[in-house]
């Protein structure tokens, strides 16, 4: 933070702030040529970012959100106390409101302003003259910019206003722009039909990923499996036992060998984890997962989230780890609640495709509907982790005069390939490098465990728990590995079919105690660092306790209704 004293004459630092979703990534992005977040996702900037480009470094900023105690206004307030030169950047869309809360708080300061979304005024010269009354009441210039697409011009203006930036002389303007552009209501918008429309896009992504990865699985299946086959009989046949152990150990019925599981791995997964990351991507750069909270907001406020955590809890569909993060920009009494709905409720992408396997392999031997067993699932967690919330969550964040956590819709616009290739190459990466080693290890630990015996000897021990929920005692494993990491769901099914013959209650009781038991180790740890060990141990030995009553009403009652 103090390159600006220990570098005076080489390098200037420019503190990039705003409002939230007013384009600061983004111009940063356009100046510098690096590419920074893409998404029209409020609140997506969740740390102080540093950018280079030749002298200037610029410090992006998480957007401020006024008469706001989230975590990440501190965090811009204080990088605000730290810097002497400011890029102030306000949205020319709501330009007089940017100017109203934002000149406050770095006046006596110097830099300049950057106009962002210039491209929605179309007001002319008008316009542009008001910008210039603007920019003499203020005392510094005011660049007003479409920030995605930055002319050489505009960038020349910027460096030039901070070559030697003039000094921010007040707090509020006499001055007026004297316009507001509103974003185009839409169907979202609508009184009745907006809140059905949001919640058929909701499990929109999640019904096309589920259908789209199980028309893919059929076409791959068949080619993994007849590369796979005849390797595993070859390492039967020849290779040295202890290869023999990891890669295709048997146990019982069951087998936990690395070629047993891992085809299940790349057949289901790497299509659904992908699939659900581009859809959402796409939901997060074109504006359209915010239309989807605002109108959802008023029907979440008895469970204690604003509309904006709904994306959130979506983000965890792909991975909690993130989405756990940017509750940092949460109101802070909403921020327990969404921790919570994460944890709970967010079926990370490898519990889904997991879950979903494990679902359909068994309604194809209990000769049921697996679109109609995974929708059961779906369907039960998202009334169990309402319930959850509704009973766990605090009363200030429910209450609905709580301006806090009102959320206001953006812009809606095409998501660029580039936004688009960002989710799908940041979600391979992350499943190649993250997923795949963690589960080659599980699947190791699994048949090493199993060869000493372990795995009888904790069956055993864990079987008379599992008869609780009506569970044959090897299902206890698959639920303990899975509070290290959920794909240890996959260890319900093997390679073409159930791995433990369960009926269609079982499987749906099964893979909700696993998924839901515990957070995976990493989002646990994410927790505690985000908000601290005590209230993090708190919170999942509540989230243990009600999944396993949701889990005894499932077992019990679910065998009356599948
Ligand atoms: N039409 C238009 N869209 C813009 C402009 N500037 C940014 N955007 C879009 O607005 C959205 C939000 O931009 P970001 O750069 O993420 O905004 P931010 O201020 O960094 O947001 P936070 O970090 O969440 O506070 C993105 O989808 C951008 O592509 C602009 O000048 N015109
Ligand atoms: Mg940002």
């Amino acid at each position: 933070m103090q390159q600006t004293r220990a570098e005076p004459s080489t390098t200037l630092t420019v503190l990039v702030a705003g409002r939230e979703s007013v384009g600061k990534s983004q111009l940063v992005s356009s100046l510098t040529g690096r590419s920074a977040g893409e998404s029209n996702f409020r609140g997506s900037t969740v740390t102080v970012e540093r950018y280079r480009s030749d002298d200037t470094e610029f410090v992006d900023t998480p957007g401020i959100l006024r008469k706001s105690d989230a975590e990440t206004t501190r965090m811009a307030l204080d990088a605000l106390g730290e810097h002497e030169v400011v890029l102030l950047v306000v949205q020319a869309t709501s330009l007089d409101q940017d100017l109203d809360d934002m000149l406050p708080l770095v006046t006596g300061k110097r830099g300049v302003v950057v106009v962002t979304y210039w491209d929605k005024v179309q007001l002319g010269e008008a316009a542009q003259e008001a910008i210039e009354r603007l920019s003499a009441d203020a005392g510094v210039p005011f660049v007003p910019v479409d920030a995605r697409r930055l002319s050489d011009e505009s960038r020349a203006r910027i460096a030039e206003a901070l070559e030697e930036p003039r000094t921010f002389q007040k707090g509020s303007l006499t001055t007026r722009a004297g316009w507001r552009i509103e974003p185009k209501p839409g169907l979202l918008e609508h009184r009745v039909v907006g809140p059905l429309c949001a919640v058929l896009l909701m499990v929109l992504p999640a019904l096309a990923t589920i259908y789209g990865a199980n028309a893919l699985a059929d076409v791959l299946h068949p080619i993994v499996a007849s590369w796979v086959d005849p390797l595993i009989a070859t390492v039967n046949a020849s290779w040295p036992w202890w290869l023999q152990l990891v890669l295709t150990a048997q146990h019982g019925e069951f087998g936990y060998g690395l070629l047993n599981m891992g085809p299940f791995l790349l057949v289901w997964a790497f299509p659904t984890v992908l699939l659900f990351a581009l859809i959402l991507g796409a939901y997060k750069a074109s504006g359209l997962i915010e239309r989807i909270n605002v109108a959802l907001h008023p029907f979440v406020r008895p469970f204690g989230l604003s509309g904006r955590d709904v994306a959130r809890v979506m983000m965890g569909f792909g991975c909690n780890v993130p989405a756990v993060i940017s509750t940092r920009s949460c109101s802070s009494c909403s921020r327990g609640s969404a921790i919570s709905a994460i944890a709970f409720g967010s079926a990370c992408s490898y519990q889904l495709p997991a879950t979903l396997a494990v679902l359909s392999a068994t309604a194809v031997a209990a000769g049921t509907s697996s679109a109609m067993l995974s929708m059961a699932f779906l369907g039960y967690l998202l009334v169990t982790t309402l319930v959850y919330l509704r009973l766990t969550s605090a009363a200030e964040a429910r209450n609905s005069l709580n301006v806090l956590m009102t959320p206001s819709r953006p812009f809606m616009q095409w998501p660029t390939p580039a936004a688009l290739w960002r989710e799908a190459s940041g979600t391979i990466r992350q499943f190649l490098l993250q997923a795949m080693p963690v589960f080659v290890l599980i699947c190791v630990v699994a048949s090493v465990l199993a060869y000493v015996g372990v795995l009888d000897a904790a069956s055993g021990l864990l079987g008379p728990v599992m008869q609780l929920f009506d569970l044959p005692a090897q299902t206890a494993l698959p639920v303990v590995l899975a509070s290290v990491r959920k794909d240890g769901i996959f260890l319900l099914a093997a390679e073409d079919g159930p791995g433990i013959p369960l009926t269609a209650a079982q499987a749906l009781t099964a893979v909700y105690l696993a998924g839901v038991l515990l957070p995976c180790l990493v989002t646990a740890l994410t927790i505690a660092r985000e908000t601290g060990w005590r209230s993090t141990s708190k919170v999942l030995l509540r989230q243990a306790g009600f999944a396993v009553l949701f889990s005894l009403v499932l077992a019990w009652g679910g065998r009356l209704l599948v």
